[in-house]
């Protein structure tokens, strides 16, 4: 796959998709979002990858969607045309696990994108926030829905009111990112975390993902149904065979595309 604003790799069933505009420090355009649909698509459709990682430089995950694009947008020009949502979401739409993996700035735009991401791994280097009150503007990709729901009311107004940024240790406390690893470690301990998760069953690395998102979008009572279904789904499908085998005859389960 050759893109001009993206980088694709694989390693094995990982596929590594990587924000490359460096000089804007990845600043997320609309060509580039159009892109990187393209790609978790093309990932998702494919039979020989479990898990993809999402990331960016050293310098920056991305430091927000592109001022220099939006400047001179007026009000015709992002509501008709439903700009952001048009481009921005197709993240969602990927069944596969997505790890984001963060270093540098992770701003604005670039901080909704890595949270739609299934978990985070940051570099020491990473910092955070939601700054756009800076630009004039409220965050447009979730920053005020998906932040309070993840690290809480106050911790959510303190940055998207003051547009201040947290270092990776405090995004880590407060839950935003699932480890801190240091810089020159990231793509190496990502690429760790990626190929357990591709190691395991798709289908049901799938239906965990599906349940876990269904956990913010429902009550507890219907969410725990929710997750029941595809627990006895399960034992319809070869993975459950595989898995409860090979612990019994006490060998390594092989998933592989199961
Ligand atoms: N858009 C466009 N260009 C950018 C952006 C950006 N968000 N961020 C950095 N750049 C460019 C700079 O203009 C500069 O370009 P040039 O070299 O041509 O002058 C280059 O990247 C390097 O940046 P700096 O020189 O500023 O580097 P510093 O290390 O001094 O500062 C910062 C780094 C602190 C990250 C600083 O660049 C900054 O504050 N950037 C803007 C952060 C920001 O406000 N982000 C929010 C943007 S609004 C947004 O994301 C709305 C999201 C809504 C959903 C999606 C909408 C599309």
């Amino acid at each position: 796959m050759e893109y001009a604003d993206l980088l694709i790799e694989t390693y094995g069933r990982v596929a590594v998709i990587r924000l490359n505009r460096p000089k804007a420090l990845n600043a997320l355009n609309d060509n580039m979002m159009n892109e990187l649909g393209d790609a978790l698509y093309k990932f998702d459709a494919d039979k020989n990858i479990g898990c993809i990682v999402l990331t960016g430089s050293e310098k920056a995950f991305a430091a927000g969607a592109d001022i220099a694009a939006m400047a001179e947008y007026t009000y015709a020009d992002t509501y008709p045309d439903n700009y952001i949502g048009r481009n921005w979401e197709h993240i969602l739409n990927v069944r596969k696990p997505v790890i984001g993996a963060v270093a540098g700035f992770c701003l604005g735009g670039g901080c909704e994108l890595a949270m739609m991401c299934d978990f985070l791994i940051a570099a020491d280097s990473a910092r955070f926030g939601q700054p756009e009150i800076k630009v004039g503007v409220t965050p447009g990709a979730g920053g005020t829905q998906r932040l309070p729901r993840t690290i809480g009311k106050a911790k959510a107004m303190d940055l998207l009111l003051t547009a201040r940024m947290i270092d990776a240790a405090e995004a880590e406390r407060t839950g935003l990112v699932s480890r801190v690893v240091p810089a020159d470690k990231l793509m190496e301990e990502a690429l760790a975390a990626a190929t357990v998760v591709a190691s395991m069953s798709v289908t049901v690395a799938m239906a965990i993902k599906d349940s876990v998102n269904r956990a913010f979008e429902t009550t507890l009572t219907e969410g725990v149904r929710y997750e029941r279904r595809y627990f006895h789904a399960a034992f319809g499908t070869p993975a459950q065979k595989e898995g409860m085998s090979a612990f019994l005859a006490k060998r390594a389960a092989k998933f592989d595309g199961l």
